[in-house]
């Protein structure tokens, strides 16, 4: 990667950017590189005593930037061999069509699933949080916010608001949410999704291992009982480089229009 090296490090030095620390324009550049592609997965980072002249800032500056960026999981330091550009997950695919649980689409594919424990608990809810489940007055909301783990490798964050009459022990859902629905005739048998586009910010994007502003998904679903009532309210974050959601469309016949007429 020496012409990528050189173009990242060399900026540095011929346009330093005023007022922000030289740690941070250093992360910032390598940041940028592996955002915009001038350096790709796997591609190795020139030596620090190498990027500190290229750059023509001190080794103690170019560690910092480096140490942060493996905290944050865009690089890897391998013992002895140098510091890399971290690899992307490989992609998981994920039909529109199934209402599936995480555990339930990972154990598919092979994966072992782990989850980090974000938040668990009962709380006062927010109105958003009344308004979609349709809670009464003075009922409490179950909040499970997950890290959801697949291989080793953070694929999505995850926040989950249920009645607490519907959970009243989130703490006691072990591995899978729904499989806990499931053992008290809670599971949903019908959800609508929401799917935008969002640039992660910092704590979303620490937590998921990828660079912040990455692209990612954020998606909002509402799950209904048999009886048509809202059971779950899921906001989750799902990495952008990780995930392909896939849709099956068939050609729809317009209401009475049985076809051949122009
Ligand atoms: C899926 C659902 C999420 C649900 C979770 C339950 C999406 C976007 N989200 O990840 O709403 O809460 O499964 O998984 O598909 P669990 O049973 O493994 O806890």
């Amino acid at each position: 990667m020496s012409d990528g090296a050189d173009a990242i490090f060399s900026t540095l030095r011929q346009s330093p950017r005023g007022g922000m620390p030289l740690y941070l324009q250093l992360r910032r550049g390598i940041e940028e590189a592996v955002r915009s592609g001038l350096i790709g997965p796997g591609d190795a980072l020139p030596s620090e005593r190498d990027i500190a002249a290229m750059a023509d800032i001190s080794r103690v500056t170019v560690r910092k930037a480096v140490q942060d960026l493996v905290k944050d999981g865009i690089l890897v330091q391998r013992h002895g061999s140098g510091t890399f550009v971290a690899s992307r997950p490989e992609r998981v695919e994920q039909s529109l069509s199934q209402l599936t649980s995480f555990t339930e689409d990972m154990a598919r594919r092979g994966m072992t699933v782990r989850s980090q424990w974000l938040e668990r608990g009962l709380y006062a809810p927010s109105p958003e949080e009344i308004m979609v489940l349709g809670l009464g007055s003075g009922e409490q909301v179950a909040r499970v916010e997950r890290l959801r783990i697949a291989d080793d490798t953070p694929l999505a964050i995850e926040r989950a608001s249920l009645s607490a009459r519907v959970l009243p022990d989130p703490a006691g859902i072990g591995a899978s949410l729904y499989a806990a629905l499931q053992r008290t005739a809670n599971r949903p048998v019908r959800a609508v999704q929401r799917i935008s586009a969002i640039n992660l910010g910092q704590t979303d994007a620490h937590l998921l291992g990828v660079a912040p502003g990455s692209a990612s998904l954020r998606i909002e679903r509402i799950s209904y009982l048999a009886s048509g009532k809202v059971v779950e309210f899921t906001r989750s974050v799902y990495r952008g480089d990780a995930y392909d959601f896939v849709a099956e469309l068939r050609l729809g016949l317009a209401d009475g229009d049985a076809g051949g007429r122009a």
